[in-house]
């Protein structure tokens, strides 16, 4: 018995006989005699050829081979050849494969959708084609999702998406945060109270958890200083937008505060940076196989002696006044109005990430701490890539009276969240942090257009299925 190998690992093996077990990416046939197979794994493709040849490939094989389904799983043994003509497609590498057995491991018993050459078709292949019928359109891909995935795209942008997790646990140990696990099932919403889904729990009622908010403060109440979190994140909200969706990952973190909130937002600052590097740097190809699909400007952020770009809710409020946007419509900055700060920031500062502190009191949750210097502002941030919200984040009132005053003032009972409120009657450092959107983070870093591209199996107002 041989060893499976890997197609990335062939170009390595010429002359060597190899076992490896792909999918049959396309097949063509040319005669009786000879039939090409363009086999996958996840980003990798090879071209296997098979030739009658007596002893070893009867004529029947051959063609119970050319007449094997698309997407069917193959075992193939043969000989790794260098190329007769090196061609230049990423389907088709720098080596080959000449079959000399074939085994069917598992066939394809329904018809395909579409094939995963057609998912990972590029826009300029379709204009060329001039058959608009080639594209496939996102609600089909999600509808049959795991065709889908199967493509060199969809498995760049999967292995990007946990390399971000990784990459977000990795720079939080090193930096003294521990991880913790928090109940989604909660007696009380959390964030707003329009968008919580409310479940059926026994005799009474439930909630599924808006973000881990409470929980993560009282992870810090009861002392463990620095605690993150990396789990669903639910929310009702009835936004068919290509931003939204109702389940999403969030990438959660609180810590102490010695002297100012800033050292929140730096940590937080240097978090995003190294998963900016760790990305580009480790992953390049992957960004690349997703580009080809999705061509985009190359991610900006700005690093040296200036650091991150950082200015405060009412710069930005004047930096989309002076680019002609009424100061009446800036009460709150619309989505609308995010996006095109994004273009003025990029063409003005050549950033695509930046920073907005100091947002309005009225615009941010009951438990953001007022500026101690103005009390209709707070001590809080928002992240930003390409002009779009990624990381919401503050100093959190520590103090139970000015909590509860906070509560009543946004229409919550005290009594309603005893227990988080307790945290703080028994004494509390001082303390802030941030919740990241995963998906939001993933879809602005590689421009995907729509948060689902992010999502394995999305969740949105419309769809729960598959
Ligand atoms: P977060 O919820 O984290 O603050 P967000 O970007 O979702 O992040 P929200 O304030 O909840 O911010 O979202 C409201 C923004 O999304 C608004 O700017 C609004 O214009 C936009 N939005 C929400 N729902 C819809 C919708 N159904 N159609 C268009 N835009 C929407
Ligand atoms: P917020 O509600 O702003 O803050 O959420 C934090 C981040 O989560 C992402 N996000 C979403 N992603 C996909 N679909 C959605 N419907 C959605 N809503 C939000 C965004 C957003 O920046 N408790 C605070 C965080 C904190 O203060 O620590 C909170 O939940 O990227």
């Amino acid at each position: 018995h041989r060893p499976r190998v890997d197609i990335a690992s062939l170009p390595s093996r010429d002359g060597e006989t190899v076992l490896l077990r792909a999918r049959i990416h396309n097949s063509r046939a040319q005669g009786s005699k000879m039939v090409f197979l363009n086999l996958r794994q996840r980003i990798e493709s090879v071209q296997a050829l098979m030739i009658v040849a007596p002893e070893k490939v009867s004529k029947q094989m051959l063609k119970w081979a050319a007449g094997l389904a698309t997407e069917s799983i193959v075992l193939v043994e043969g000989v790794v050849k260098k190329s007769p003509e090196i061609i230049k497609s990423a389907t088709v590498g720098t080596v080959e494969v000449e079959v000399s057995k074939l085994f069917l491991i598992s066939g394809v018993e329904a018809r395909l959708p579409f094939t995963v050459e057609d998912a990972d078709r590029t826009e300029a292949e379709i204009e060329a084609s001039g058959d608009q019928f080639n594209r496939v359109l996102l609600d089909t891909r999600l509808n049959n999702r795991v065709i889908d995935l199967r493509s060199q795209t969809n498995q760049a942008i999967f292995k990007l998406q946990a390399a971000l997790g990784d990459l977000f646990r990795q720079f939080l140990h090193s930096n003294g945060f521990i991880e913790i696990h928090s109940p989604k099932l909660q007696g009380a919403a959390t964030e707003s109270g329009a968008s919580v889904f409310k479940v059926s729990y026994f005799k009474g009622g439930a909630f599924l958890a808006q973000s881990p908010q409470l929980a993560k403060q009282m992870a810090i109440a009861a002392d463990f200083e620095r605690v993150y979190e990396i789990g669903p994140v639910f929310r009702a909200e009835d936004s068919n937008t290509h931003r939204h969706l109702t389940e999403f990952m969030g990438l959660d973190l609180e810590m102490t505060i010695e002297e100012h909130y800033h050292e929140v937002m730096e940590m937080l600052d240097g978090l995003f940076i190294s998963i900016f590097h760790g990305l580009r740097e480790k992953y390049k190809k992957e960004i690349d196989v997703v580009n080809k699909q999705f061509p985009a400007e190359e991610f900006k952020w700005r690093e040296g002696p200036d650091g991150t770009l950082k200015f405060s809710f009412r710069e930005a409020v004047n930096l989309l006044v002076e680019d002609g946007v009424a100061r009446e419509d800036l009460d709150d900055i619309n989505t609308e109005n995010e996006k095109r700060l994004g273009r003025i920031v990029r063409a003005k500062y050549e950033t695509d990430y930046y920073i907005i502190d100091k947002f309005p009191m009225e615009l941010r949750p009951f438990y953001t701490m007022p500026d101690p210097n103005d009390p209709t502002l707070s001590n809080s941030y928002d992240f930003f890539m390409r002009g779009e919200e990624i990381l919401s984040g503050a100093q959190r009132i520590h103090d139970p009276k000015l909590l509860e005053q906070q509560m009543r003032n946004k229409g919550i009972d005290p009594e309603s969240m005893k227990g988080y409120l307790d945290g703080f009657r028994f004494g509390c450092s001082p303390h802030g942090g941030g919740g990241i959107g995963l998906e939001r983070v993933l879809m602005l870093f590689l421009k995907l257009n729509n948060i689902r591209r992010a999502s394995l199996f999305p969740r949105d107002p419309k769809r729960l299925e598959p």
